[in-house]
């Protein structure tokens, strides 16, 4: 880009930073004055956004000094969730916070010490390494929710997750459960561009979407049936001879028991319970299968479904496997760990966190593949083929809603204090009123964020936390890539901000964790990731400077040179060893959607519509950004989407105030009526809370009144027997009208 401006001249410096504010992780160029942003703009040279930037992107300074953030160390001086506090430094924060936590180790023992964690935000490894020092396998994200059941799984039957797709020569992609028109509008426009030289767009997904409009073919299936349709489509793939003889007689096993496994999943079986023909099923299947190589993209849905999330994930990695897109060029690419730079999972000091405890990590005995026992297996075996191992962080974890169960009921122990960090659980997690009453019981809570979250504002100490512009990044897909994107700090800290880093790493010097630290800074915690690449820089500064990324040449088919996969027996195992060795199904059984009309019609009776709770939509990341009012006048209330001709039923009209009520519980959010679902089907906005309300209990601006959330259910039944994933998507519900004096009351 030319421009005829000195900026050496004028004192501005050009920082190579990025907006965090989802995990595209935007490349973008702050221009820095006397440590002041004086602008931003997309960096015209970074891979993923090529200089674009959205709409949340663009308002980055208005997040960096809004006045609601959080700027200085709080602790409470009122009741829980009075909204009274006082300002303190950080130092007698971190020495009062340690001398609780030791407290607690030193009477109920370390596990009684949880962490919760949302999305990728910051540097999880960080956090890891502090709860392994310190002796608790009690940390959680909400990673069931979101690509770790599916990176678990697949690893457990490929050898690896193959979530690198490659584009380059793809004939067909299918968009499974996913809506890049909405959630990642990087990845749509070059979608859109490869659409126009002949890829084929396959989307499968219950709402006419921003991608679906520019698909080939729409499956619409009925939320949650996921599950039946990737069987169905097994079946064709292999009974209409469309699968890859040659990649599965020498690359797979088990195709003889999977064959005859799948060969009662007709599309006619489908048919009823996916709410699509047949003939759509066929039609898509072969339009996969036949225009090869193809793709198929990860979506998040699939990873939301309960109890049925781990087999429609396994028919999903089967289909792919059948028909040889894997590891070939324009397929889905098992790229494996960087053996290149230093790995989250090697910052984690997994070694350092005893057998004794890993046995006590809550969830373990029952949902075993994203817990020590799954990935220990997973691990070991990742070691042997590849050299190293997937992020400890995110693939295994404490189950979240038995944690704040155990919170609640101190069953299979007591659970005294909950540390959380780039999350508001309120919103996020399932079951928000079991939510709510955790985080109201729990003895001790300290929360880091921007903001004054419903979450934090049940804490005894809420921390201010520096952004995406206040600090440095790397990102490499929850750790598991084998590429990173580098980016430097535009401005030092505004206020007494700091970063989750030096949270986690002056919290552990305090308990006793000193030697285990020896990176002071975020940058010398980087420097040291990046020092085996061999660039030569002096600093992290100077290789954002000069490189900014790494990105390894690809290799594909490895297995080739390896001699096979990294599985038990080096080959795709179509029918699983690792997963029947855990003591599941080696093969995806059928299970119908967590409530069903047509296993539990009782419940039907009373809950007659389908519901499904979430997709990202344009401008919020989850529970953020409602603060903005320069985003928040683009969406301003909930809504929920349902068809003209349910809505007519039920004398609902555009724009009415309506109650969804599942056996949960109920909240309210306005009609969007369109056809772009079914009839019986409903589909909600997540996320929604009110911070223009009193932060106060027991409204706690509005953080159930809107939240989706309140619908999910996370009973152990309900949840996924493999990952624990509870269930968002595919649940029975009933709406009626909000009457107007309750809509007064309400707002
Ligand atoms: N019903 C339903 N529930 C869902 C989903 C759904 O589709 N339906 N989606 C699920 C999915 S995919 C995900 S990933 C989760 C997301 O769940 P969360 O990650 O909990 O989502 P957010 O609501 O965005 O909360 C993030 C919080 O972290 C703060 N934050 C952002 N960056 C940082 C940082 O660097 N450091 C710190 N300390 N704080 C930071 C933000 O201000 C915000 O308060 O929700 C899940 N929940
Ligand atoms: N704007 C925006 N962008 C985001 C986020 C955000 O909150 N807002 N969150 C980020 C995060 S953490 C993630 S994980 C990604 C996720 O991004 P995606 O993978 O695209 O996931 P979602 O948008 O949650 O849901 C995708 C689609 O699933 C559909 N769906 C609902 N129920 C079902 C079902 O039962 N089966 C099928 N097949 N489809 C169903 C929804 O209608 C929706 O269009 O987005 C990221 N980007
Ligand atoms: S919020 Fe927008 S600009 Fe920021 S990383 Fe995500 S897609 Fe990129
Ligand atoms: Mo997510």
């Amino acid at each position: 880009m030319k421009r005829n401006f000195d900026f050496e001249q004028e004192g501005i410096q050009v920082k190579k930073s990025c907006c965090y504010f989802c995990h595209q992780n935007c490349g973008v160029l702050a221009y820095v004055k006397d440590d002041k942003v004086l602008a931003i703009e997309g960096d015209p040279d970074f891979p993923t956004n090529t200089g674009g930037l959205c709409c949340r992107g663009n308002i980055a300074l208005l997040h960096l000094d809004h006045p609601d953030r959080v700027n200085y160390p709080l602790r409470r001086v009122g009741k829980r969730g009075e909204g009274k506090w006082e300002t303190i430094s950080w130092d007698q924060a971190l020495d009062e916070i340690a001398a609780k936590l030791g407290q607690i180790r030193e009477e109920y023992g370390a596990e009684a010490v949880a962490t919760a964690g949302g999305t990728q935000r910051t540097d999880d490894w960080a956090r890891r390494r502090f709860m392994n020092l310190f002796g608790s396998p009690n940390g959680f994200h909400n990673s069931h929710l979101c690509w770790i059941p599916t990176f678990m799984i697949e690893t457990a039957v490929c050898g690896w997750s193959p979530f690198e797709i490659d584009l380059s020569y793809s004939r067909c992609i299918v968009l499974w459960g996913q809506n890049p028109g909405a959630s990642n509008m990087p990845e749509m426009h070059h979608l859109s561009e490869l659409r126009q030289k002949g890829l084929k767009i396959i989307t499968i997904d219950p709402r006419f979407t921003e991608t679906a409009a520019k698909s080939d073919l729409w499956l619409p299936l009925r939320p949650g049936s996921d599950l039946a349709l990737a069987l169905a489509w097994l079946h064709v793939i292999i009974y209409e001879g469309l699968y890859d003889p040659v990649f599965v007689e020498n690359y797979c096993e088990g195709f003889g028991e999977l064959a005859n496994h799948v060969e009662q999943y007709t599309p006619e079986w489908a048919e009823p319970l996916t709410w699509l023909s047949a003939d759509l099923i066929r039609e898509s299947a072969r339009m996969y299968a036949m225009n090869k190589p193809g793709n198929i993209q990860w979506g998040v849905a699939m990873d939301q479904q309960g109890r049925a999330s781990g087999a429609a994930i396994h028919a999903r990695t089967l289909i792919r496997a059948i028909t040889g897109n894997l590891d070939a060029p324009g397929s889905d690419l098992l790229t494996g760990p960087s053996l290149e730079f230093i790995t989250d999972e090697e910052m984690e000091a997994n070694e350092y966190l005893s057998e004794e405890q890993k046995a006590k990590q809550i969830g373990a005995d029952k949902f075993k593949l994203l817990t020590w026992p799954g990935y220990s297996k997973i691990a070991e075996m990742s070691k042997k083929y590849w050299g190293k191992v997937p992020t400890a962080e995110w693939m295994c974890e404490a189950h979240p809603p038995s944690v704040f169960r155990a919170i609640l009921s101190g069953d299979p122990y007591p659970v005294k204090a909950l540390l959380v960090s780039a999350t508001n659980p309120v919103n996020s997690y399932g079951e928000s009123k079991l939510v709510l009453d955790a985080l109201r019981e729990v003895d001790f809570m300290v929360t880091c964020d921007y903001w004054m979250t419903p979450t934090a504002a049940l804490s005894d100490y809420v921390l201010p936390i520096a952004g995406a512009l206040e600090r440095p990044t790397i990102t490499s897909s929850y750790g598991c890539s084998d590429f990173l994107l580098a980016s430097q700090r535009a401005i030092k800290p505004m206020y007494e901000r700091r970063n989750d880093y030096n949270f986690w790493r002056d919290l552990g010097i305090r308990l006793g964790q000193k030697d285990m630290w020896p990176w002071e800074t975020v940058e010398d915690a980087y420097l040291h990731k990046i020092e085996p690449l061999g660039y030569g820089s002096d600093s992290y500064d100077e290789f954002v400077e000069y490189w900014r990324f790494h990105f390894p040449e690809r290799q594909y088919q490895k297995y080739l040179d390896k001699g096979g996969f990294g599985t038990p027996s080096g080959k795709i195992e179509l029918y699983s060893s690792v997963l029947k060795d855990l003591g599941y199904s080696p093969l995806p059984e059928y299970v119908g959607p967590v409530e069903n009309e047509i296993d539990h019609p009782e419940l039907a009776e009373e809950y007659p519509l389908v519901l499904s709770t979430g997709n990202g939509f344009m401008p919020f990341h989850h529970s953020e950004h409602f603060q903005i009012p320069d985003v928040r006048f683009l969406n301003s209330e909930p809504y929920f989407q349902i068809n003209p001709e349910t809505a007519e039923e039920y004398g609902i009209e555009e724009g009415d105030w309506v109650w969804i009520e599942t056996q949960r519980g109920r909240m309210k959010q306005k009609a969007d009526v369109t056809q772009a679902v079914a009839p019986r089907v409903i589909i909600t906005q997540r996320g929604w809370w009110f911070p223009e309300r009193k932060m106060k209990e027991p409204d706690l601006a509005g953080c159930l009144e809107s939240n989706t959330n309140v619908l999910t259910s996370t009973r152990d039944e309900d949840c996924c027997p493999l990952s624990g994933t509870w269930a968002n998507r595919g649940l029975l519900c009933k709406i009626y009208k909000v009457d107007s004096t309750e809509q007064k009351e309400g707002n």
